[in-house]
């Protein structure tokens, strides 16, 4: 059997909207935060029982339509040679940031179907505990939001480093994206073949880039990674935040489902994409702070912009946040199902 949200990545005509939400494993469940006051999240990450247990928990509260793999997309980096920690409250931090070419040459070539076997693992037991019907999502970073990880040393809020490298040193931050492509299609491969059934793929820092650097610095990389994931037999969803100026480039550079953020309306968005592609979003996470009846309204909103076309998968414009009520997205999940298209 062959999942809802699958099906409706390739646009066949379903009963229902499918509705998961990005960070659905994380820190407004209180049995995340329970996990969490004993584990660290890498080492979560390393042990592939706690990991399915932690993939499950939003599914075994509100039997969202798909699990995403607990991990993150910073993980294929270490064994790459990224010194990463998790700094409390601080994000990501990595120790060993890029500062010039030679960094890039000694970042390892890896085998993610070794160096990420508690991942693959994990995978495997959820996709046996899950009902058939219930998707499971594999994700990787995209090579830019990667790349800006490791040429930032964390995170970042205007990717001065990221974007000064790229423009002083066009052929080394070329060769950064290639190695990162590469690690990215073929983890995704690997999270195919140990039972994911989508995989999403995060370019979560991309609309940081005007359409002309889009083009010239990225796009060339994307294809060959959605190659390789149609080829392993499973659809994909191509993701940003603040990509309203990318859409057409995004689209072209590949994904069956196109992620779109609460910057554009969703049908707008949707014809930007084109009729050939399906789209997933487009709530504003802070919706999800609001009263219940305003929470309703604007998810009745965004139903009614897909218009029932196959091909819309509901979910937030990017991560709910920490402090979301659980009783919100209660409602968000009921609302969805009593007023999605049959
Ligand atoms: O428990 C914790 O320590 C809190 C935060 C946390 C969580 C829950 C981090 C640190 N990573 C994760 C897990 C994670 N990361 C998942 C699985 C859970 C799920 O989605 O249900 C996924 C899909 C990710 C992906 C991820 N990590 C992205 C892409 C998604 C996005 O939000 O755009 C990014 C950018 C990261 C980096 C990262 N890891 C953690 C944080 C707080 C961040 C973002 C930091 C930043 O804003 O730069």
């Amino acid at each position: 059997m062959t999942p809802l949200l699958a099906r409706v990545c390739r646009r066949e005509p379903v009963g229902r909207t499918p509705v998961w939400l990005m960070r659905q494993a994380g820190r407004y469940l209180p049995e995340y935060r329970a996990v969490r006051q004993k584990l660290s999240l890498l080492e979560i990450c390393a042990r592939p029982d706690v990991t399915a247990e932690v993939t499950l928990q939003p599914i075994r509260r509100f039997d969202f339509d798909a699990a995403i793999i607990f991990a993150d997309i910073l993980l294929p980096l270490v064994p790459m040679g990224a010194e990463l920690r998790f700094a409390r409250d601080e994000g990501p931090v990595i120790d060993n940031a890029i500062t010039c070419a030679a960094d890039i040459d000694r970042l390892r070539a890896i085998v993610p179907a070794e160096s990420l076997a508690p991942t693959l693992s994990a995978l495997r037991l959820v996709r046996t505990a899950l009902s058939p019907d219930t998707a499971l999502i594999g994700f990787a970073g995209a090579p830019f939001t990667l790349a800006s990880y490791l040429i930032e040393g964390g995170s970042s809020r205007r990717f001065t480093l990221t974007k000064s490298f790229m423009y002083n040193e066009p052929a080394a931050f070329d060769r950064l994206m290639q190695k990162l492509a590469r690690v990215t299609a073929e983890y995704l491969v690997a999270q195919i073949r140990a039972g994911a059934d989508v995989v999403q793929v995060f370019d979560s820092w991309v609309g940081w880039l005007g359409p002309d650097d889009y083009a010239r610095f990225v796009k060339p990389h994307m294809p060959a990674i959605f190659d390789a994931v149609r080829a392993a037999g499973a659809p994909a969803i191509h993701f940003g935040v603040g990509t309203p100026g990318l859409l057409e480039g995004m689209r072209d550079a590949g994904g069956d489902v196109i992620g779109l953020d609460w910057r554009c309306s969703l049908d707008e968005g949707w014809r930007r994409v084109g009729p050939d592609r399906g789209v997933q979003g487009n709530l504003d996470p802070v919706v999800l702070l609001a009263p219940h009846d305003e929470i309703t309204r604007r998810t009745r909103d965004i139903l009614h912009r897909a218009a029932g076309r196959p091909g819309h998968i509901f979910n937030l414009g990017h991560g709910i946040l920490p402090e979301t009520p659980l009783e919100a997205v209660q409602t968000l999940v009921g609302s969805v199902r009593e007023y999605s298209p049959r």
